[in-house]
């Protein structure tokens, strides 16, 4: 459990996401000083710290209790949830709020020049991915006998480079697919980036803090509509 008695929130530090979530603070009067590449930033304005990590750490940090909320693509809440259910360690979250930036899907996808394929396509095949436990849940729902090749930065290369067959892989606009010659299959799973809290907080104060902030949070979604 996080022993300080400042609101702890998680945000990626450095990548697709720490734009958005900064602006988000931004708009819910949240004021930081985020020149400094430190860790942790302190609000000036109000008792939240914000700790800026690697979005895959973001889920156990709040579902260890380390960090009070957090914000993270919902791929990455769902992919690391699986592997913590079967780790047997904390693996729960209570959901806040969906949020308005972040979208993406992960889809399955294969070499252009074999044309348009079924699901049956993908049985014995090797798919490369940075999300293998939802790609063989749903190989699993599917009844599609298929193996995974673990992947964290890369996939789209891995059929040309002889790694895998096909991929499973994020796509936003299908660009990246499109330049290397790959074609969109399935959608698994639709994501965009969510506010999580951790599901045992039970700090009056932090529990009062969240309860000022969502109806702001309410208040910028609702602005953007
Ligand atoms: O360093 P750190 O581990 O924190 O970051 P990261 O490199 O793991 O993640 P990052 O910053 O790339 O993405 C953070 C989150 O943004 C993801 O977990 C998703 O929730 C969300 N997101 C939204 C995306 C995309 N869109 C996206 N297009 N994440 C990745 N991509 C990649 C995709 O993997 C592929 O390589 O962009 C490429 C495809 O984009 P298009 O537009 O060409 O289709
Ligand atoms: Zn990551």
């Amino acid at each position: 459990m996080s022993n300080s008695n400042r609101l702890r929130i998680a945000i990626q530090k450095g990548g697709r996401l720490s734009k958005d979530c900064q602006d988000l603070l931004k708009q819910l009067g949240v004021k930081l000083n985020l020149r400094e590449q430190r860790l942790i930033a302190h609000s000036t304005n109000m008792p939240i710290d914000v700790l800026r990590v690697r979005d895959d750490d973001i889920p156990g940090l709040v579902m260890d209790g380390v960090c009070d909320l957090g914000i993270v693509g919902e791929n990455v809440l769902v992919e690391v949830q699986a592997e913590r259910q079967r780790q047997g360690v904390p693996s729960e979250v209570t959901k806040l709020s969906k949020l308005d930036f972040g979208y993406c899907r992960l889809a399955l996808a294969w070499p252009q020049e074999l044309g348009k394929q079924d699901k049956s396509w993908f049985e014995g095949k090797r798919i490369a991915t940075t999300y293998p436990e939802i790609l063989t849940q749903y190989l699993k729902r599917e009844g599609i006998n298929a193996s995974t090749v673990m992947l964290t930065g890369s996939v789209e290369v891995a059929p040309r480079a002889g790694l895998a067959d096909a991929i499973c892989d994020l796509v936003s606009t299908g660009a990246t697919l499109e330049a290397n010659g790959l074609m969109q299959g399935d959608t698994i799973l639709e994501s965009n980036a969510c506010l999580i809290q951790n599901k045992d907080l039970q700090d009056a104060d932090k529990l009062a803090l969240i309860n000022k902030l969502m109806p702001r949070l309410r208040g910028v979604r609702q602005a953007k509509e």
